[in-house]
């Protein structure tokens, strides 16, 4: 008998990256591991990934391409071949660009899986190629992307394990325990070192409970919590004038803007309580070093850039960037960036197509989107349907008869339901990767442990075939995930020095490597930044008709969508990370779904007992952009006027919607931001 072990790197969307062995036996998986020489992972892996096996070989995979025979949206039906597959497709785009143009074709995809081959170059090459539209990846993180490298310079962050030098760390609007499980482990070792954690978060997370302080502030209030604080720093002397006059711009007009954000005033915002904010403040102020740790929750409503930047001015304030266990702890994106040539081919395409936001997708479809109007929308690594926002409105748009839609998937999906063509996907266990981590500072490469089940084709692979049939034979359409990684590889390597001294046969050989940081982000009180200081004051964020410095902020979280309730009787509804999916990925397997259990709603009891609202009761969740149905949690875990249910629910396993057929498509105010967050919600009974 022939017994493997293969290393691979776990795919979701998850900043940890995970080393993973695969145990193979005549060609079938039996076992997956988290990779003990992945320092990271550590030998471990999360609930979602353990049972990974269940995903891979699940009944209910696609196997072979399927022609939609029914009306749209019916589930029926037809096997067809692939090379009727490509034809078809192929065909149905000749006609749609001599009719429209190449723009009249919209790729979509996000985060089924990060790897530079099957995500990254399948996202770019062929659709640069055809001059296709672009996607506009706001979905995620653009607001605070941006705010980071406008204030900073450049995504970079400390390794976990350097949170071990901090003696405070602030985990605001972040889930770790759920979303980042193996920073988990160090802080519970900076915590019994004696490090002090704060939470700030407006539901009692998992994480928040084991913290030292929970703050629960109202959603899309950090920023003006951030200005108090700063306030109170500067109001008591804890601030560095020396530090700031020497490695900042902006400074002398932050500090007249503070007054603005005395703690009365702050605490009117954001609902805490003043004392609540001084003494954060003083604690921050006199603690070094300390951390504050944010992901992309916290960026997801109206005034998420604007957030994101006034938090990023703490450390400034206390002179904490450069300083190992201070500083802000965000992703580490930006030490490696890919050759974006190496990447897109742009010389040897069409000058680039138009860009289409895909928060707006509905929108879009529906009419938004002109000269040409979107005619073809392909879908691969992506569920629009379960995790885009205001659902009902994709559906609406995926119904046009004249949209010509394929999907690329391991299931059929939400969004699978609405194809014309779809095609089956490997897992990533039967194809080729390399994944770089936004967690962690680990390269992770993905050996192909299996091959593919049944008639499964990778995204590259389908790229290859759909090049080939449209006539496009330019080599670098037709290389194998091996040799883009290689190609990539190479251009990127010589002017990237964190890459010095990897070389990628190495790095297959062992798996996952660290990639070169000598030192603490930023130290030296260097930044990456045009005046190579902290930009307070960002000329660039001016130039894109943003307020250049941070501390002004929507009023409300109101989303504009009319209801006929009145909107005192609102709820704000935060639809944060399920702790046993990746956004709507593995909700469908039974084991965690059980685990995770019916689908919830949790609702303050004076919320809930003005609404004559038991626990454990169904409830509408509704506004005017859909509804969906939910089990009530009465709990004080949320503060009052805010309920929350964790994303990632498959509508058709919950009756025919989720969440996202109530959250708003309106963009945030930096970078077309999503704003799932900024929901305002009306809630009743089930009859
Ligand atoms: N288990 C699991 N892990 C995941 C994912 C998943 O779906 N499930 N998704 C992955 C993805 S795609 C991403 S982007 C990351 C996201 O990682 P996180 O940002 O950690 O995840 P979220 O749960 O979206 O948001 C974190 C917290 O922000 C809070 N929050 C929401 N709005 C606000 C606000 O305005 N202010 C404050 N202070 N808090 C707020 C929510 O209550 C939530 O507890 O996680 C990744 N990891
Ligand atoms: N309400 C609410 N909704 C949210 C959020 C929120 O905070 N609240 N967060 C948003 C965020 S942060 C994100 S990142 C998005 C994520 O949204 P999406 O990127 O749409 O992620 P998923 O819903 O997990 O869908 C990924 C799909 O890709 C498929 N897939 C996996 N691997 C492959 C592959 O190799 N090839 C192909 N062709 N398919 C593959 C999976 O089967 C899965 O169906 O969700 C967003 N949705
Ligand atoms: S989802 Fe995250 S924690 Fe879980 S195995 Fe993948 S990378 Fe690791
Ligand atoms: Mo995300």
């Amino acid at each position: 008998m022939e017994r493997l072990l293969i290393r691979g790197a776990c795919p979701h969307d998850c900043p940890d990256t995970c080393g993973i062995v695969t145990e193979v036996e005549n060609g079938r998986a039996v076992a997956v591991r988290g990779d003990a020489d992945h320092a990271v992972t550590r030998g471990w892996l999360c609930a979602k990934v353990r049972p990974y096996l269940h995903h891979v070989y699940h009944p209910d995979r696609l196997q072979y391409p399927l022609r939609r025979v029914g009306p749209k949206g019916s589930g029926k039906w037809q096997r067809i071949t692939w090379d009727e597959a490509i034809a078809e497709i192929t065909g149905r785009w000749r006609e749609i660009i001599a009719e429209f143009g190449a723009e009249a074709i919209l790729p979509y995809s996000y985060s089924g899986t990060l790897g530079l081959v099957q995500m990254i170059v399948s996202s770019t090459r062929l659709w640069n190629r055809l001059g296709a539209s672009r996607l506009e990846r706001s979905i995620c993180c653009a607001a605070a992307e941006l705010a980071v490298q406008a204030t900073l310079g450049k995504r970079w962050s400390p390794p976990y394990s350097e949170v071990l030098a901090s003696r405070l760390v602030v985990i605001w609007g972040h889930n770790p325990i759920a979303t980042a499980p193996h920073f988990m482990p160090f802080l519970r070792q900076a915590q019994r070192k004696g490090c002090y954690v704060v939470a700030i978060d407006p539901r009692r997370t998992a994480t928040a409970h084991g913290a030292n302080c929970h703050l629960a502030p109202r959603p899309g209030s950090d920023g003006a919590l951030a200005m108090g604080m700063a306030h109170v720093l500067v109001a008591e002397g804890l601030h560095d004038e020396a530090w700031l006059d020497r490695h900042t711009i902006g400074w002398p007009s932050l500090r007249e803007r503070l007054a603005e954000y005395p703690p009365c005033r702050a605490a009117a915002i954001t609902g805490l309580t003043e004392d609540d904010i001084i003494q954060l403040a003083r604690r921050y102020g006199t603690s070094r070093p300390s951390l504050i740790k944010i992901a992309d929750g916290i960026n997801r409503n109206r005034n998420g850039g604007q957030n994101v930047r006034a938090i990023c001015a703490l450390p400034v304030l206390t002179a904490q960037y450069g300083v190992r266990g201070g500083g802000l702890s965000y992703s580490t994106s930006d030490y490696v960036t890919w050759d974006d040539e190496a990447l897109n081919h742009w010389r040897d395409c069409p000058p680039p197509g138009r860009s289409v936001n895909m928060n707006r997708l509905g929108a879009a479809l529906l009419g938004e989107v002109q000269n040409p109007p979107i005619r073809s929308l392909y879908v691969f690594g992506a569920n629009p349907v379960a995790s885009s926002p205001n659902a009902a409105r994709i559906v609406e748009g995926m119904r046009r008869e004249e949209l010509f839609t394929v999907v690329h998937e391991l299931f059929l999906t939400d969004t699978a339901d609405y194809a014309d063509i779809v095609l089956p996907a490997t897992s990533q266990l039967e194809q080729t990767d390399l994944h770089k981590a936004y967690g962690t500072s680990l390269l992770t490469y993905n050996h192909r442990a299996i091959p593919p089940l049944g008639e499964c084709k990778s995204d590259w692979e389908v790229m290859g075939l759909l090049a080939r049939a449209l006539g496009f034979d330019d080599d670098w359409l037709h290389q194998s995930a091996e040799e883009v990684i290689e190609e990539i590889w190479t251009a990127t390597t010589e002017s990237c020095p964190p890459l010095h001294g990897i070389s990628l046969a190495q790095l297959k050989s062992e798996g996952s490597k660290a990639i070169h940081l000598d030192e603490t982000p930023f130290a030296g009180g260097r930044f990456p930044t045009p005046s190579g200081k902290v930009e307070l004051y960002s000329t660039a964020l001016a130039e894109k008709g943003h307020d250049p410095l941070p501390g002004r902020f929507h009023a409300a979280e109101d989303d504009g969508e009319a209801s006929d309730l009145p909107s005192e009787e609102s709820l704000q509804l935060l639809t944060p990370a399920s702790h046993h999916f990746v956004s709507s990925s593995f909700a469908n397997q039974l084991g965690l779904l059980k685990n995770e259990g019916t689908a919830f709603l949790e609702i303050h009891p004076r919320d809930a007992e003005r609404r004559s609202i038991e626990n454990g009761q169904s409830v509408v969740v509704y506004n005017g952009r859909g509804s969906c149905r939910l089990r009530a949690v009465v709990t004080d875990a949320v503060r009052p006027g805010v309920v929350c249910s964790p994303k990632g629910r498959w509508a058709k396993l919950e009756g025919g919607t989720n969440v996202n057929w109530t959250t708003p498509d309106a963009l945030g105010d930096f970078a077309g931001q999503s704003t799932f967050h900024g929901n305002r919600v009306w809630i009743r009974l089930l009859d």
